[in-house]
């Protein structure tokens, strides 16, 4: 750069943006760096702020993602113009399909080269628009905090539905100076989130229809996740049966008498009143149908709109805080004794049980195959024993995905959620791992899934990220393969290779092993626990089938995901 370029004073914009984070406690930002964007970087780094450059800049958008989950806060990702943007797009769409906070800042050319054919000149914010709650380009210096406090604010959800928002600046506005007056305090300060109260004529007619179900289920999703202890207190008073989601995982403990996972068609059958706590009824509860949950009444409560009447009109909709909405019900509900039928979810936890139990063996037992290849169950129990009950796991994948979520019984769980977002596994592991580094986090990835970023081990090693990561190694997209043969009996497209992703993670500076025998599985577990950031690539056979290649989903029915319910629904409609 030529050295009459201005250094970037302290009242520039870019300044001023990275004073703004630092007010609202973001220590860390994820980024990969450009010419657009220095201006921000560099003050970023003058503020103290650590900056987590990555390899490429979905991987920032997921880690900021998951960075706002682990700290309840919001995630902050800083990606440069045109193919920066395009980049992190897929990272935005997952955080707008999961509603999750993140702030992406980027920037744009200078003004006067504008729609003059300038290096990386796209109209970012159309691209966005659509997957975004806000999405700005700012122009005017003075307006950076008050542009900042709002694109804050939408992604947090205030007054509308958390999730991505976007912000990018001209280059020269980025080192324009912003004045005194506009740098008021009142953008700077951590402003008081409002919390809606739920209202108390909704809250008994909640209490009513709960306290007299005889077969009362209870499913949580995003809205529950700041509820947990709201959530089990009502449980615990209305004796109702509990199944919890991808979303909200680990907020009931799996020991809870409530839950009863192993048992979910079930449950979901013959309930006769469901309560939805932050939670859609989206394609896996089956969009509410009557095909599946048949004509039990629904009791919606959530703190967003997108959560609280999609595909299934409750007979009670509260829009409100959720653990207030769930304190307010159990105040309602005061000393009354519910209607309960204890024969039925006595039954229900029964069946849960002895299915764990079962699953428990099996996973033990689990045989390798004839060329010796671990069992992707057996991998889970060598997990599940090691792994401390307050892990972290993050599970990407197919099959290994399905094997892991019934597999193992996690304290908090990260996944691709409803966008089915395969690859988001190392970087929410490693942007986990520093937003929590006294806890263990393990991400549980597919061979195909972990090909995405797996670049980010570099980023694992140059932050020294605790994070351990498990590569089921079996050489395919398994459970498209699984469809293929099932569906069209021709394999085609769907197979890799057995690489060695150990030996790559090394050439990083990564402890890393291969697994290729069952005797050396568990000892590499515990070195790879004791030597984090570190990787073990275990081959395990393609021939183990999860319960999710069984049933249906990768082959997509028309109806319903799931084969079952696709045939239930079309019953249902007299098809
Ligand atoms: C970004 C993206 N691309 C493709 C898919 C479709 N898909 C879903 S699961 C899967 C296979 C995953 O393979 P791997 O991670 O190795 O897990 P395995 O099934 O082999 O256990 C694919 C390709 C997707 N969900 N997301
Ligand atoms: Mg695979």
């Amino acid at each position: 750069m030529a050295s009459s370029a201005p250094s970037v004073n302290a009242d520039s914009v870019a300044a001023v943006i990275a004073r703004f984070l630092k007010a609202r406690g973001i220590t860390r930002v994820f980024g990969l760096c450009g010419g657009h964007i220095m201006p921000i970087w560099m003050r970023l780094d003058a503020e103290g702020i650590a900056i987590v450059d990555v390899r490429d800049e979905r991987a920032a958008v997921y880690m900021a993602h998951a960075h706002g989950v682990m700290s309840g806060g919001f995630g902050v990702a800083l990606v440069t113009a045109g193919p920066g943007v395009t980049n992190a797009i897929t990272g935005i769409a997952n955080a707008h399909v999961a509603r999750a906070p993140v702030l992406v800042l980027s920037g744009v050319p200078p003004g006067p080269q504008e729609n003059r054919g300038a290096l990386q000149d796209i109209v970012h914010t159309d691209l966005v628009r659509s997957i975004t709650r806000y999405a700005r380009t700012v122009r005017e210096p003075s307006l950076v905090l008050p542009e900042l406090n709002e694109a804050v604010a939408r992604a947090l959800g205030e007054g509308g539905e958390p999730g991505p928002v976007y912000l990018d600046f001209p280059t020269d506005t980025l080192r324009a100076t912003v004045p005194k007056a506009m740098q008021r305090d009142e953008w700077l300060r951590i402003p008081a989130m409002a919390v809606t109260p739920p209202d108390p004529a909704r809250a008994a007619a909640a209490a009513e229809m709960l306290w007299s179900a005889q077969r009362p289920l209870v499913i949580s999703g995003r809205g529950a996740r700041s509820a947990g202890p709201s959530l089990v207190r009502l449980l615990d008073r209305v004796g109702a049966l509990y199944l919890d989601t991808g979303e909200s995982r680990g907020h009931v403990p799996d020991a809870h008498p409530s839950v009863v996972a192993a048992m979910r068609g079930t449950v979901m059958q013959e309930a006769d009143c469901v309560l939805t706590v932050g939670r859609r009824l989206d394609f896996q509860l089956a969009y509410g149908s009557p095909a599946v949950f048949g004509e039990a009444r629904f009791v919606r409560v959530a703190d967003i709109a997108s959560e609280l009447r999609d595909n299934r009109r409750g007979d009670v909709e509260i829009l409100a805080d959720c653990g207030a909405a769930l304190d307010a019900i159990v105040a309602a509900a005061g000393d009354r004794e519910p209607a309960v039928d204890r024969e039925w979810t006595r039954q229900m936890r029964e069946g849960h049980t002895a299915r764990a139990q079962r699953l428990a063996a099996t996973m033990r037992d689990a045989p390798s195959d004839a060329q010796g290849r671990v069992h992707p169950y057996r991998l889970l129990a060598a997990l599940q024993d090691r792994l401390p009950p307050a892990a972290v796991i993050v599970a990407d994948g197919g099959d290994w995905l399905s094997f892991a979520r019934v597999g193992l019984s996690p304290a908090t769980w990260l996944d691709p959620g409803s966008l089915g977002c395969i690859g988001v596994g190392t970087p929410f592991g490693i942007a986990a791992s520093l937003a929590c580094p006294d806890r263990v986090v393990a991400v549980l990835t597919g061979d195909g899934a972990f090909g995405f970023n797996a670049m980010e081990v570099d980023t694992a090693v140059r932050h020294r990220a605790p994070v351990l990561i498990v590569v089921a190694n079996n050489g395919a997209w398994q459970i498209e393969v699984h469809d293929q043969q099932q569906t069209h009996a021709k394999v085609v497209g769907t197979r890799l290779q057995f690489a060695d992703h150990a030996a790559m993670a090394r050439a990083f500076g990564m402890h890393a092993e291969r697994v290729e025998r069952i005797e050396d599985l568990d000892a590499a577990v515990t070195r790879a626990l004791a030597a984090r950031p570190a990787l073990i690539d275990v081959v395990v056979t393609p021939d183990a089938v999860s319960a999710d290649a069984k049933s249906g989903l990768a082959w997509v029915p028309d109806l319903q995901p799931l084969a079952a319910w696709d045939e239930a629904e079309r019953r249902w409609r007299g098809e």
